[in-house]
């Protein structure tokens, strides 16, 4: 599976880390060697575009430190900025507790659905799975769903009035009462999207309603691919994507591209004219397999590390020369919730004291710095009674718990400057 996208950034990435210094000019030729990599895999250029914007983005201020090789903080920003053009994170399909999850493949002719009907079936079977043959146009469709449904062991509709609404219909009532857990629509497709489709479609769904409009796209499309996924979430509306024959040695990237342009997440991608060949799609595994899986992920880990580190640094120095601010003191408060349940972790921020610090307590201050200035989180002494009735009115609270709040800050911030040298060197949060 995209073969062709993971030689050209192997290609990049060794070039990125044999650098012994990287300036602008680096990062510029970095740039165009990745635009070239990713347009080369046929990735839609409006969404190549809005890479490079984003990498440029990441990588601008990078800090040097001397633990870390300039490459590293690039390929690392490269590595984000890969997960993020394909989609972050992984899509699950959220099934209902009750009743039963409708699932509607969409798609142009050949594309795979009725395939990926009988995959999404062998996938789900714990979840009692009933088939939808809706593609009434070709007699040999409903045969082709029928013999799959076999080989998957999967109960399928009978064809109701050789129309697509009525078996739907039909599948509905089944549903309901035989207590079928997940419905799976093989919809009809053409050659081209046409406005007889999009009706067909519509009453389909009409007689339905998908709790999941998902787009079945051929990977080896090319740039067709992309455009008709745009269509049909513009004409009817999709809620993510299916990329099939990606076991293909098609370029692969304009797939890839339908997510951005489309604006539908990859659910999955079919891997094999097999029946398991339905994997789910990583979007942060996928991002690994194209940059060289295992040293990409232990380099992005040493990265965090020493970022972090820099910035607890920072944030000391701060701390002992008695200048925090509330917004110092948000992040704080954050990353203290982050590690669990507040009442264990408070008592370990020196001069907070765990009865202070609730749950109800953490969303009113949060609320309350939020409802802030930032000249008011930057220099808390400005905040004076009519700002204190401002930022009460604001965030639902009053000027009481806004005072204190504040007194709860000021005393921390002295707290902190006080024993601030004491403080161990690492601490489990940044402070
Ligand atoms: N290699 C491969 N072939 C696939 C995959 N999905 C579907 N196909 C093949 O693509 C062809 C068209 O599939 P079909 O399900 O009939 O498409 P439909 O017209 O959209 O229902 C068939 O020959 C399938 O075996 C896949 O993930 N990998
Ligand atoms: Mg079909």
């Amino acid at each position: 599976m995209l073969e062709g996208l993971i030689d050209r950034f192997h290609l990049v990435k060794r070039k990125i880390l044999g650098y012994g210094r990287i300036t602008n000019e680096e990062l510029d030729s970095i740039s165009k060697d990745i635009r070239i990599a990713l347009l080369e895999a046929d990735v839609n250029y409006r969404v190549v575009k809005d890479f490079i914007v984003g990498l440029g983005e990441k990588t601008k201020g990078i800090e040097l430190s001397k633990s870390l090789k300039p490459g590293d903080l690039v390929i690392k920003a490269v590595y984000e900025e890969l997960v993020e053009l394909l989609g972050g994170e992984t899509r699950r399909i959220d099934f209902k507790k009750n009743g039963f999850t409708v699932i509607s493949l969409i798609g142009l002719q050949g594309v795979g659905k009725t395939t990926t009907a009988a995959k999404m079936a062998v996938k789900y079977s714990s979840r009692n799975p009933l088939l939808v043959p809706a593609d009434t146009k070709r007699p040999a469709a409903v045969q082709q769903l029928q013999l799959l449904a076999q080989r998957a062991n999967t109960p399928m509709v009978p064809l109701e009035k050789d129309s697509a609404v009525a078996t739907v219909k039909k599948a509905k009532e089944l549903a309901n009462k035989k207590g079928y857990g997940v419905v799976i629509i093989d919809t009809a497709g053409r050659l081209h999207i046409d406005d007889p489709l999009i009706e067909e479609l519509k009453n389909i769904h009409g007689a339905l309603s998908p709790d999941y409009r998902l787009l079945v796209a051929d990977g080896m499309g090319g740039q067709d691919a992309v455009t008709q996924a745009r269509l049909f979430a513009e004409k009817i509306g999709l809620d993510g994507a299916i990329l099939t024959k990606m076991d293909g040695d098609a370029r692969g990237g304009a797939a890839l591209s339908i997510m951005q342009v489309a604006d539908v997440p990859i659910f999955f991608v079919g891997t094999s004219e097999k029946l398991d060949g339905l994997e789910d799609f990583h979007p942060d595994r996928m991002a690994q397999r194209i940059l060289g899986m295992g040293d990409v992920m232990s380099l992005v880990e040493k990265v965090k590390t020493v970022e972090a580190e820099i910035d607890q640094d920072k944030m000391k120095k701060k701390v002992m020369k008695g200048e925090l601010n509330l917004e110092d003191f948000l992040e704080q408060l954050r990353a203290v919730k982050k590690l669990g349940p507040i009442s264990k972790i408070a008592a370990m921020i020196p001069g907070v004291r765990e009865s202070d610090i609730d749950e109800g307590q953490f969303k009113k201050m949060v609320a309350m710095i939020n409802s802030m200035t930032r000249r008011e989180r930057l220099h808390p002494e400005v905040i004076d009674g009519s700002r204190k009735r401002r930022i009460a009115a604001g965030s639902g609270t009053t000027v009481t718990d806004v005072n204190k709040m504040l007194k709860e800050f000021f005393y921390t911030r002295d707290m902190l400057k006080k024993f601030g040298k004491d403080l161990p060197a690492k601490m489990p949060f940044k402070i």
